[in-house]
């Protein structure tokens, strides 16, 4: 629950803070505040591995978890790793991977720094204006003789089209593989995000809608590669003495799996408090000039994790960074997911400078994008007021545009 600063009873309109005013917010307001579980449930966890004196590898929570996940996702392997970041680096890894590979730019960095740490080209590829993920037409013109996979993003916690995506890989023999790290408890066509491609890699990031502090997991139907994942995961190490694969350290340590557990005991109330909050939001702003909704699919099952929005200085509305900066004069910490977007930072700016002729959808939505607070530490209450900074700062949009 947030500190705020009631609005003066009677007068109107207040004045914003950019311009002087009192923040709308005593405290900030974060996109990305953790969704925590059960304290006592937490520590009751933790302590059974202090007794146990097993902190990690293998140890009894993080199999409980995994066994757990398996169970949600409906998937045969689940393999919890240290992050989402390794997680892509061992997917690549274990799916041995080369050359090229085709990756949206818009998306967090982590995605494309996963591939070029592995020594991979990521070829960029642009969006659906719509979805903000990888555009199965604009996939087929980036495929040459040295493309080995198409990776997706299920950005949003809203699915690919992953069957577009599938028929493409097949017609191609390209693998294909997913950064699931914003669709934990998303699903596409009734079939669980976990279930898609050759493996789909989720973040159980604090900021994520489940998290284990850092963490993440990797899931496949396919048994062979979940056998490599795991001697990745383990150093290369098969058995006990000899590794027969270049590996990593990607365990997820049993403290991280306590957290994971205490937050699938509350997943089901962590979607109900993102989806209110996106419900509210939409009902409050839906017709605001300028602002247009991320839209998910209400008949499919979805997370909700972020609120994003696409701002729009055209019909009366107000330019995106000003009104990220109208924002966060009032404590309302907004975010600029992602911008810049990937192409358009370093190394890749440089490495790949042609990149930017053959992204024009990424170019506009990435200058349109903000996400609002969300998440179960907003109150119903915090969701209104950040509507209704936003709806004062675009009734003064031409005010506020001219100072
Ligand atoms: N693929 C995609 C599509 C991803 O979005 C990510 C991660 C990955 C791959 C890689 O997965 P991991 O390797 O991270 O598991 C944050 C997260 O660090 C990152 O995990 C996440 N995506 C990305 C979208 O967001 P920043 O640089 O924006 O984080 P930061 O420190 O600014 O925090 C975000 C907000 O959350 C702030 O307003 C503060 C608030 N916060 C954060 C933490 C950690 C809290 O209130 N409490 C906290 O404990 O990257």
């Amino acid at each position: 629950m947030t500190a705020e600063t009631p609005p003066p009873a009677g007068r109107a309109p207040r004045r914003l803070a950019i311009r002087g005013g009192t923040p709308r917010f005593a405290s900030p307001l974060h996109v990305g505040r953790p969704n925590l579980g059960d304290r006592e449930a937490f520590f009751r966890r933790a302590g059974e591995a202090f007794d146990r004196c097993w902190l990690t590898n293998n140890g009894e929570l993080l199999v409980e978890f995994e066994n757990r996940l398996t169970d949600i996702l409906g998937v045969r392997h689940c393999i919890a790793v240290c992050n989402g970041t390794v997680a892509l680096q061992m997917a690549i890894r274990a799916l041995e991977l080369q050359g090229e590979v085709i990756v949206p730019s818009f998306t967090f960095v982590a995605t494309v720094h996963a591939l070029a740490w592995m020594g991979l080209t990521p070829v960029f590829c642009d969006i659906d204006p719509v979805t903000h993920s990888l555009d199965p037409h604009g996939v087929e013109r980036c495929i040459t003789p040295r493309t080995s996979g198409i990776m997706g993003v299920h950005l949003w916690g809203r699915p690919c089209d992953v069957e577009s995506l599938e028929g493409l890989a097949r017609a191609n023999g390209l693998h294909l593989l997913f950064d699931a790290a914003h669709a934990f408890g998303s699903a596409r066509r009734g079939r669980m995000i976990g279930n898609f491609g050759a493996v789909e890699a989720f973040s159980f990031h604090a900021t994520k809608i489940i998290n284990t502090f850092e963490g993440g997991a990797l899931t496949t139907n396919d048994d062979d590669l979940a056998d490599r994942l795991r001697v990745v995961r383990n150093f290369g190490f098969a058995g006990k003495d000899f590794t027969e694969a270049i590996g990593t350290n990607g365990k997820l340590n049993e403290i991280s799996a306590a957290m994971g557990l205490t937050s699938l005991d509350s997943h089901a109330r962590f979607v109900a408090a993102h989806r209110r909050h996106y419900e509210t939001y939409r009902g409050r702003l839906d017709g605001v000039a300028g602002i247009r909704f991320m839209e998910h699919d209400g008949g499919e099952r979805g997370n909700y994790p972020y609120i994003v929005i696409e701002v729009d200085a055209g019909d009366g509305g107000l330019d995106r960074d000003l009104l990220y900066r109208v924002l966060r004069a009032e404590n309302i910490l907004a975010r600029r997911y992602y911008w810049p977007p990937c192409h358009l930072v370093e190394p890749y700016r440089t490495r790949y400078p042609e990149a930017a002729d053959r992204l024009p959808v990424t170019a506009s939505v990435s200058r349109r994008v903000l996400a609002l607070p969300t998440g179960t530490a907003l109150a119903e209450a915090d969701v209104h007021g950040v509507c209704d900074v936003i709806e004062s700062a675009v009734a003064q949009a031409p005010d506020l545009t001219a100072s």
